[in-house]
């Protein structure tokens, strides 16, 4: 199709503006594969400005994934270890070498500021240099034997090929998380990467390949959940060992349905509606502008997002008061072009009538909202925006009070800048609303009250805790994953993730020059006769 000369000279605007359009392709086997069936990624911030064309695999392509992976499989899994964690040393150099050029990438295609596009490539910088020391630290067991002349040990064994399902909102963090422990322990990777978010798949991709990553080991492809659905189907057939899935938990459930089938564990990492309480001796200086990140940092589109503020009745008013004022102060619009913007767009339009629906029922359910317009246009302006609305999906922040625990306002992940203001009549109070809710993923608390602090962590219903700080930010080397409704009790990150990408292998050598068996030639030793003390008292 020929472009009009319009189209064209908008086309070098944005080039020059935010860089040039990726002619993308799959990732497999060390080369791009530019496929067929062509989608499009757009900027988040400006959807004048496309990324890229990328194409949705179909099955010649994903058959082909899953053979390279199994053919780099058997050359991998017999690479040591330590050497394996070297390549992942090499992959930080060249994550630390291109940090900004990264980040950039990642603003431009799903809008978060600059800052945070920053924190995530250094999460994943984080998470390369804590695995490639554990290349040399991929311990093993000796154990004692019940016999003599007989060794016991344990080695960690590769499962084989692991496919990646990632969401958009940490496209570059959230598959490292996944990818770099996966290859450590001697596994493959077919990435499907989500298709908001080719071009940052594809930038890792070449990252993985200059670090020095043999052909195979790490293959993208791309598409919508209907490549997810075909790629699920090797998991049946016994072709795909390790499913790790990061998204909803709708998703997550028919993912468990099929792996718990050809019985094997995925790592869920679901949804969340997290539970964020002020007591009432919080430090609202600290309190407030934690809540306003916790809560519409990265437009509320992380899943450690706070989704309840529960208040000690006493400070409610107060707290309303101040983090209504503290809201006024939220700089939305395009990172791109306004380095102090504070979030961005939706990422998707799917989130975006998901959003303007909540603002419909969440009313109708009987909420009061004390904040937010819906969607910002040049019609229906926010009053701190930079670039022109028209071109993403921005919302405006919004906040709900009179909300109560059997509402959907209360129990609902909405992915979006929007919070409720839930009173709490005391401690324990709060405690059964935070806990009140099928989600089990991040939770915080203010309180300068230590036995209260103890309290919390001990009843709260989650994976992960803060106190005095937010719900969001959770560090690379901590296990990060839920209870309940947010995930299947499997971690990510840390040593803990290696439990998911590895099994244990037990083994025992027998040295004696004849055969003994276990639990029956065993000398176990016998008591002598009962002692009595009778004779010791009177
Ligand atoms: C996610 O939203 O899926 O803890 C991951 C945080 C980030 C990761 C969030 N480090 O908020």
């Amino acid at each position: 199709m020929k472009s009009s000369s319009s189209t064209k000279s908008l086309l070098k605007m944005n080039r020059l503006k935010y860089g040039p359009e990726i002619i993308g392709g799959h990732f497999i086997n060390g080369k791009m594969i530019r496929g067929e069936n062509h989608f499009s990624s757009y900027n988040s911030s400006d959807y004048s400005d496309r990324v890229g064309t990328f194409p949705k695999a179909a099955v010649k392509e994903i058959e082909l994934a899953v053979k390279s992976a199994t053919a780099a499989f058997e050359v991998w899994r017999k690479t040591p270890a330590p050497v394996r964690g070297n390549a992942i040393g090499r992959l930080a150099v060249v994550l630390e070498r291109e940090k900004e050029s990264l980040a950039k990438i990642i603003t431009r295609e799903i809008g978060k500021p600059l800052k945070e596009s920053l924190g995530e490539v250094q999460e994943a910088i984080d998470t390369a240099y804590f695995f490639q020391s554990e290349g040399r630290r991929l311990y093993g067991q000796t154990v004692p034997s019940e016999l003599p002349n007989k060794e016991l040990m344990t080695y960690r064994r590769p499962l084989g090929i692991c496919l990646m399902i990632t969401a958009s909102n940490f496209p570059f963090a959230v598959p490292s998380w996944k990818i770099i422990p996966a290859t450590l322990a001697g596994n493959t990777v077919i990435w499907k990467a989500s298709e908001d978010a080719p071009g940052t798949a594809l930038a890792f991709a070449l990252c993985f390949q200059e670090a020095g990553f043999p052909e195979g080991v790490v293959n993208v492809v791309f598409g919508d959940g209907s490549v997810g659905e075909k790629l699920l189907s090797y998991v049946e057939k016994g072709k795909i060992n390790k499913v790790s899935f990061t998204g909803s938990t709708a998703v997550g459930r028919k993912i468990g349905e099929v792996c718990g089938r050809a019985l094997q564990i995925p790592s869920l990492e679901l949804g969340g509606k997290n539970p964020l309480i002020i007591h009432k001796d919080a430090d609202l200086d600290k309190a407030i502008p934690t809540a306003i990140v916790s809560s519409y940092g990265t437009g509320g589109q992380r899943c450690t997002s706070t989704g309840n503020i529960i208040i000690h009745k006493d400070i409610y008013k107060t707290f309303r008061t101040r983090f209504l004022e503290a809201m006024k102060k939220i700089k939305i619009g395009n990172p791109l072009l306004d380095k102090n913007v504070f979030y961005g767009p939706l990422i998707a339009e799917r989130y975006l009538t998901h959003f303007l629906e909540h603002l419909k029922w969440g009313k109708k359910e009987g909420g009061s909202l004390l904040a937010g317009s819906g969607r910002i246009t040049r019609q229906n302006p926010y009053p701190h925006f930079s670039g022109d609305p028209d071109k993403g999906w921005y919302v405006s922040p919004t906040l709900w009070e009179d909300v109560t625990i059997k509402m959907r306002l209360f129990q609902d992940e909405i992915f979006g800048p929007t919070v409720n203001l839930v009173k709490a009549n005391n401690f324990d109070h709060a405690m059964e609303l935070a806990n009140g809710h099928a989600y089990g993923l991040s939770s915080a608390i203010f309180t300068e009250n230590s036995h209260l602090m103890l309290t919390f962590k001990e009843n709260i219903q989650a994976g992960m805790s803060s106190i005095n700080n937010s719900t969001t930010g959770a560090e690379a080397h901590l296990p990060f994953g839920g209870t309940k409704a947010s995930g299947n009790g499997t971690r990510e990150s840390g040593i803990w993730v290696l439990d998911s990408y590895t099994r244990w292998h037990a083994v025992n050598v027998d040295l004696a020059n004849h055969l003994q068996l276990a639990q029956m030639d065993v000398n176990y030793g016998k008591a002598k006769e009962p002692i009595s003390f009778k004779d010791w008292v009177n």
